[in-house]
């Protein structure tokens, strides 16, 4: 045994510390847990997804200023096991930010604590006005997002490959501190009014000293109940549900938020004296999770997305499966008699599922979808801003600050499907061993 911690258990730590400390910044973010546990406790053993890893399951959001700050981020979530999967081109949707997802990577570290991070780099090169890049140049320098004490921690962790309980508690506690509202800005609040003109994610980001946690999400059973609940507790939902609409088999993800809230910030002053302000950033959201679709279904989401008509996606668990619209993972049946080898063919595979040998369940999809995430980010803005036009995305240059390419969704879920399907065989074919020789 090692004596390190394993990475989930820091990992689901870290989770369960930023949701704390997030209840105490953000009440209403404690209202919106409270109710997602009545749900999904009334729900358990309801639907296909509502596993035991439902009460501790949650994402939350950040936003960065700088490329140095993202390579450092992603060291230290390496140490908790996450890790980049998928870049978000976010500038599609007129937005000056582009984005990646901390999250575990193999189905047991999500099993055991499945906490993801919506990670945003913000693009300089979208503001407009040179005087305003200027001041940014300067404000950036005065960011410092990971303290020395947490860099230390990284450090250690990447020579010695791993942390102690003892250093383990040490880190985090360094950690929590990159992600907690100040409530004190970096600019003055002339500078602030500027970028927010400019557009107020600019200003949510680079006026600020840190990154601070701008909602955290728990994932609930039945989220259409939930936003009526929210509706009913007079929280300030979102009109709408982002992601596909309700159906028997859910697929992909669902969320619906609550707009941010005002809270007080202290602005410098030129001459001395503090200035009082506000700011809206943090607000709270919840999620639904469904089946992981293929690239073919995602391409028809994303077709039905365009024309709002959902009806060309079946709604039934075995059509997904057979036209390779939905990820499916297999499992044998309790005491089913399988044969020595993995079948030759898909015709075999399908006679052994239709005679219930071997039975098939929906992969659980882990990540997020680009147009909800737009959604989520523009609800939450006071003004749409302006960025520059006709802007692409630019996977090479994110992949850069952040020091190494993402890791591909599809890759990893086509993976756990095809690993659970030869499981089933591999008392007859050690083939994993043969690859790692
Ligand atoms: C991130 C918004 C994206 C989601 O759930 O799609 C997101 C942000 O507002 O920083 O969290
Ligand atoms: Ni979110």
């Amino acid at each position: 045994m090692s004596e390190f911690t394993p990475p989930w258990r820091l990992r689901q730590n870290f989770a369960d510390r930023l949701s704390l400390m997030y209840r105490e910044e953000v009440p209403a973010y404690g209202t919106l847990v409270d109710l997602v546990e009545s749900i999904n406790t009334a729900d358990a053993e309801a639907s296909t997804f509502s596993g035991a890893r439902l009460g501790q399951e949650r994402h939350g959001a950040i936003r960065l200023a700088l490329p140095e700050e993202l390579s450092l981020l992603r060291r230290a979530l390496g140490v908790l096991g996450m890790f980049p999967v998928d870049y978000y081109d976010l500038a599609a949707a007129g937005l000056p930010v582009h984005s990646t997802a901390f999250r575990p990577i193999n189905d047991d570290a999500i099993e055991r604590s499945p906490f993801r991070l919506f990670v945003s780099l913000v693009r300089l090169d979208q503001i407009v006005s040179p005087t305003l890049k200027d001041e940014v140049e300067r404000l950036t320098r005065e960011r410092s997002v990971m303290s020395p004490v947490a860099l230390r921690y990284i450090e250690r962790a990447e020579a010695q490959g791993g942390l102690t309980d003892a250093e383990g508690e040490a880190f985090l506690d360094a950690m929590i501190e990159t992600f907690r509202w100040r409530g004190e800005a970096l600019s003055t609040k002339h500078v602030y009014d500027a970028l927010l003109n400019e557009h107020p994610l600019l200003a949510d980001i680079v006026c600020f000293p840190n990154p601070h946690i701008n909602h955290l999400t728990p994932r609930v059973s039945d989220i259409d109940a939930a936003q009526q609940k929210m509706i009913d507790l007079g929280l300030p939902a979102k009109a709408v549900i982002e992601g596909p609409p309700r159906r028997k088999c859910p697929i992909l993800l669902r969320q619906t938020a609550f707009k941010a809230l005002e809270e007080s910030v202290t602005f410098r002053n030129l001459d001395g004296v503090d200035a009082a302000g506000v700011h809206t950033a943090r607000f709270g959201e919840i999620e639904s999770r469904g089946a992981a679709l293929t690239r073919a279904g995602m391409d028809l989401y994303n077709a039905c997305l365009a024309s709002g008509d959902f009806d060309a996606i079946p709604d039934d668990w075995n059509a997904l499966r057979i036209k390779k619209l939905a990820w499916f993972k297999y499992r044998a049946a309790p005491g089913a008699r399988l044969p020595a080898a993995p079948p030759e063919s898909s015709d075999a595979l399908e006679k052994l599922i239709a005679n219930g040998s071997i039975i098939p369940e929906p992969i659980t999809y882990e990540d997020f979808l680009p147009v909800s995430a737009a959604g989520i980010f523009r609800s939450n803005l006071r003004s749409e801003g302006s960025t520059n036009t006709g802007t692409k995305g630019n996977q090479a240059a994110f992949e850069e600050a952040l020091g190494r390419p993402v890791s591909q969704a599809q890759a990893l879920y086509e993976q756990e499907s095809l690993t659970s399907l030869q499981q089933l065989f591999a008392h007859e074919q050690p083939k994993e061993l043969a690859i790692h020789e």
